[in-house]
């Protein structure tokens, strides 16, 4: 049934949600607005530029663009200097495993990521040739719920959406699929959204999932 698989990355194939908050908290500091670890939980999947809109809803005063943009250039700052401590050991055995299976089983693997730094991060933990597609946060115009990450994927890997498969850990990203015309499997905090063709209690439950 399936012809590919779609990954987003964040959160799917690797964890920087830590580094995410440690990037965000040291802006909030300093612009003295509250930050914790259940506002970052709502940044999933969510774009720079919108996951600073929801930080600025606890901002008393009215940002200009320019200061907006000084901001998250200092955020994607202080995150890429910490994205520089992960290493290919980020990358769990079963997710590698996996992965390697369903490309044994004839499956094209491709990158879905609203991140602009998807291809770094997959340099980092030694994947950086390994996918036959990147779509990320730089060739697209409209972040999730918009489908337009995972509809250029399959462009890329010139497959049509029905035989595509997306793999998402938010419901922006399930959404964005549905959109797409693509079944999507839930993992981790998506599971809970009810929206998943398919619900993921581990990653290597893809396998069991493209088998049927
Ligand atoms: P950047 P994904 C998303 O990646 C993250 O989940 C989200 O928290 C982040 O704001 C977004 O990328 C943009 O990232 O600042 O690196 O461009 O889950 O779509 O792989
Ligand atoms: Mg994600």
């Amino acid at each position: 049934k399936y012809n590919a698989i779609i990954f987003d990355l964040d959160g799917v194939i690797c964890h920087t949600d830590q580094y995410h908050y440690e990037a965000w908290k040291a802006v909030a500091d300093e612009l003295g607005i509250y930050f914790d670890e259940a506002i970052n939980n709502r940044l999933r999947g969510v774009s720079r530029m919108e996951s600073f809109e929801i930080i600025l809803e606890r901002y008393e005063k009215e940002m200009s663009e320019a200061d907006k943009e000084h901001w998250l250039t200092k955020k994607n700052e202080i995150y890429k200097a910490l994205l520089k401590n992960m290493s290919p050991a980020d990358l769990s055995l079963e997710v590698k495993e996996t992965l390697d299976g369903l490309r044994e089983s004839g499956h094209k693997l491709a990158i879905g990521s609203s991140s602009k730094n998807a291809r770094f991060i997959l340099g980092q933990l030694g994947l950086g040739e390994y996918f036959d597609a990147i779509s990320d946060g730089n060739n697209i115009s409209k972040s999730k719920p918009d489908p337009e990450v995972f509809v250029k994927a399959a462009e890329y890997i010139e497959e049509a959406q029905k035989h595509c498969l997306v793999v998402e850990d938010a419901e922006a990203g399930l959404k964005a699929a549905i959109a797409g015309g693509m079944d999507c499997a839930a993992i981790g905090d998506a599971v809970g959204c009810g929206l998943g063709t398919y619900n993921l209690a581990t990653f290597s439950d893809l396998l069991k999932v493209v088998e049927n």
